[in-house]
């Protein structure tokens, strides 16, 4: 029988073949979508997040997560109205310009969106003007920038000063991709740092107050 329990344990063993059969029968049962969301797909994902960070979880069971996640996901949210799917805030998230690598950066996304944010994904190769535009268009308060070759952190910093010359200074700017790092972080001026995904959350969540 489907708990709220074992629909978490389906997210955190990234079970695909079972979820999507565990929700519907929730649903059946007339579990309140609410508590599907909050209790067993957060719940599961809640765990999955302090195992990545702690080494116990690698990427490919994280990414196997965030699906299963999505499948149990996607069930559930037309039987919410719009305005009660929770989120956290909105997050502009993308690979800064001249840099094609996007696996981190969508498995932050991924991290994000599983923990409640809102994230719209600018992509890779993403021009300082083209994170100010989309911060701009979707109001968001964050915007994330990932970049993993040393060259292109550069492009980090003309982000964060486009930003500035822009008088955009309540919008959080906040760093993360394998070269990068706090010093860096505090170098260029950027808000915050997160060393993985699951610690790009709990910024995001720090920065909004959440
Ligand atoms: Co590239 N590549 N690559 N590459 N590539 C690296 C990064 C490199 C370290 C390999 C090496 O030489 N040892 C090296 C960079 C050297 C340097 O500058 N220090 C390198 C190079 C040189 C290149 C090219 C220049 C190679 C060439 O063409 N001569 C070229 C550049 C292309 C370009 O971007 N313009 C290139 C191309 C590619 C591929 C296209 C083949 C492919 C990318 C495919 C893709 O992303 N769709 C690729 C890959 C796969 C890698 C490696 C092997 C793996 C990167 C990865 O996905 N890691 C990488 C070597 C390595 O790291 N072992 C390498 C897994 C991923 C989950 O980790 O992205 O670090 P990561 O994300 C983590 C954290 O960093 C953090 O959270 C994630 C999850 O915990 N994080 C954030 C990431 N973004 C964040 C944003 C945040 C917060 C946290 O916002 C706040």
């Amino acid at each position: 029988m489907a708990t709220l329990e074992s629909v978490a344990q389906c997210v955190i063993t990234g079970n695909l073949g079972e979820i999507k059969g565990q929700v519907q029968e929730l649903i059946d049962a007339g579990t309140a979508p609410l508590d599907i969301i909050n209790e067993g797909l957060i719940g599961g994902m809640n765990i999955v997040g302090p195992r990545f960070k702690a080494g116990e979880m690698f990427v490919p069971e994280v990414l196997m997560a965030a699906k299963a996640m999505g499948a149990g996901v996607e069930l559930v949210k037309p039987l919410l109205g719009g305005d009660d799917m929770p989120s956290l805030g909105k997050v502009v998230l993308g690979t800064v310009k001249g840099d094609l690598h996007d696996i981190g950066k969508n498995l932050v996304g991924m991290m994000l969106e599983s923990t409640g944010f809102t994230v719209v994904n600018v992509g890779i190769d993403v021009a300082p003007e083209d994170f100010l535009k989309a911060a701009k268009d979707s109001g968001a308060k964050i915007v994330a920038m990932s970049a993993l070759l040393t060259t292109t952190m550069l492009a980090m910093k003309e982000t964060v000063d486009c930003f500035k010359e822009a008088g955009m200074n309540d919008v959080k700017l906040i760093v993360g991709g394998a070269p990068v790092s706090q010093e860096f972080a505090d170098e260029i001026g950027a808000d915050g740092f997160a060393p993985d995904a699951a610690t790009a959350c709990d910024l995001c969540k720090k920065l909004l107050g959440c």
